[in-house]
């Protein structure tokens, strides 16, 4: 059996800078278990034009397709989908990552993909594919974990279970079927060669706009593993950083503290950041991760508004958001926050609040996102119930989904659209108005003590430049 993987391109105004995990993970498992090493095609390292997929596709033999990715792929799926089944209409192709698992029925009604994995893939795919060996697609309605299509009919043989263990279930991405080269010089948050990592699945919040695919369980890697996995990284591909991209990196206290020394001991000179939330903050805990190398902790305050806040079920306070300003400034933590504009209920008084906060803080605004409903969140359900998406539509919606910077539909009842996108760019005109911005030297200072050289390469880097800007605050101190 000869299996092709396809990582399709997102974020096409940015250079790419994340590994995909997901599928790269499906590889390892897949050479490991099944003896088969799977063809790798990038589009989103190489950004591959439509012509370039055609003919690299046409030069790969292969029976199985592996596609993945969030939302915004959904739409690619369905390009590649049609570009697959015309040069070999007997492949099968099994698509999944967020993008499939939001909304299996629609991708598989609106595209030649034949099926859907609905969770995590590392057990369920051993399984379609040991089966897939022998038997037709018509006959796998047994297999757990998948949405199929046949003759038209979509069948669904049950939810996957959860993995209990990462270390034993799961496996680490198979970087060497990956460019790497490419992604790591592209940093991320830091500085010279950056790599993103995941180490652990599931919070157990639930804001309103944010898709779990997770749960609310938490399940990590353990720290052994992490920390040998860098070892290996920093070994074989010379990383200076490492970005975890965790959901919520810090649920575990004792695991933040239990790698903090080991990493430590082992890997002295790596820097590294994550995700925080403002709940689980406290100073004694950053005080030790600034000590282990961590040098940002990236927080959504989304709203300066309690109102707000509150109604997007945050669970955090706008006192706790200003404590973990002060804390992050203290340790000389670099401070990447994300707002949100535009949620349902939002109105000048909120908007107005939010300003405040960042005068208040000092936080010069450098993007703020569109409230967007993603499918499987909250948000979603609510825009599709009061007839903000159309329920006969949803397709036609998906497909216009990208980046939150990008304004797609309107959930406030107090903003037209136009107003709404004129009030993002004023609310981000008045702070930067009022918050005295830190001098470029001063922030140049700043990055140079923590990176050292790393930092002078950046200065040259424009398109760096315009990256971190865009990503609120990367070097907001
Ligand atoms: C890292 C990350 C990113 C990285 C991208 C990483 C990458 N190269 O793909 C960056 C920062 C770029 C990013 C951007 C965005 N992201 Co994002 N991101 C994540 C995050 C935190 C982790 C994803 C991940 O790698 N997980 C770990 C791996 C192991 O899991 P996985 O990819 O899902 O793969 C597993 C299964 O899905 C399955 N699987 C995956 N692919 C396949 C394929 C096959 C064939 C099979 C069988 C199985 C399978 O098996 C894998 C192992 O179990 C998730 C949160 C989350 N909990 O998933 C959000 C998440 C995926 N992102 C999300 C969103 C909304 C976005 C943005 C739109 C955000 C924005 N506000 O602009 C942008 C989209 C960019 C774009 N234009 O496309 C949503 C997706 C919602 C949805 N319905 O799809 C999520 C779920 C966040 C959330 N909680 O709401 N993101
Ligand atoms: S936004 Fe963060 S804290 Fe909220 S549910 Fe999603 S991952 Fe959890």
């Amino acid at each position: 059996m000869k299996i092709l993987i396809i990582n399709p391109p997102i974020r096409l105004t940015d250079k790419p800078r994340h590994i995909p995990h997901g599928l790269s993970i499906l590889a390892n498992i897949i050479r490991k278990k099944m003896g088969i090493t799977p063809e790798f095609v990038d589009i989103n390292a190489h950004r591959y034009n439509e012509d370039q997929v055609r003919s690299i596709i046409r030069s790969i033999k292969f029976d199985v397709v592996l596609i993945g990715g969030q939302i915004p792929v959904y739409k690619r799926m369905i390009l590649y989908a049609d570009i697959i089944k015309e040069i070999n209409s007997n492949a099968v192709i099994i698509a999944g990552g967020s993008a499939a698992m939001s909304v299996p029925e629609l991708l598989l009604q609106n595209s030649k993909v034949d099926v859907v994995c609905a969770g995590e893939g590392e057990k369920v795919i051993i399984d379609l594919l040991e089966e897939l060996k022998s038997n037709k697609l018509e006959d796998l309605k047994h297999v757990k974990g998948f949405y199929h299509k046949v003759n038209d009919q979509i069948l669904f043989s049950g939810k996957p279970e959860m993995l209990n263990d990462l270390d034993l279930e799961s496996d680490i991405p198979a970087y060497d079927l990956l460019p790497m080269e490419i992604y790591l010089s592209n940093p991320i948050i830091g500085f010279g060669r950056d790599i993103d990592f995941i180490s652990s699945r599931g919070c157990p919040f639930s804001c309103t706009f944010c898709y779990q695919p997770w749960g609310s369980h938490f399940r990590a890697h353990s720290v052994d593993l992490i920390v040998d996995t860098l070892k290996y990284l920093k070994k074989n591909y010379g990383i200076d950083f490492v970005s975890f991209q965790d959901d919520e990196f810090m649920t575990q206290k004792s695991r933040v503290y239990e790698f903090c020394e080991q990493v430590r001991k082992q890997i002295p000179d790596l820097l590294w950041s994550c995700t925080g939330r403002v709940n689980l903050v406290k100073d004694d805990i950053v005080s030790v991760m600034r000590n282990a190398g961590c040098v940002s902790i990236s927080y959504g305050f989304e709203s300066g508004s309690p109102r707000m806040l509150k109604s997007m079920n945050k669970i955090a306070t706008v006192d706790q958001m200003e404590n973990v300003v002060k804390i992050s400034r203290k340790y000389g933590i670099m401070l990447p926050v994300s707002f949100i504009i535009g949620m349902p209920g939002e109105d000048n008084g909120s908007c107005s609040e939010t300003v405040e906060f960042c005068i208040r803080n000092e936080i010069p605004l450098k993007s703020i996102m569109f409230a967007t409903p993603y499918p499987g969140t909250q948000l979603f359900e609510f825009a599709v119930s009061s007839g903000r998406i159309r329920k006969d539509n949803l397709h036609d919606f998906i497909v216009t989904l990208e980046d939150a910077r990008d304004f797609t539909i309107n959930l406030t009842d107090k903003f037209s659209d136009e107003q709404l996108i004129a009030k993002r760019d004023e609310m981000i005109k008045d702070v930067n108005s009022r918050v005295k911005p830190i001098s470029t030297e001063s922030c140049n200072g700043k990055l140079r003590n923590i990176f050292g050289n790393l930092v002078d390469d950046y200065l040259k880097d424009e398109s760096l430049v315009k990256h971190r800007a865009e990503h609120g605050g990367i070097d907001i101190f």
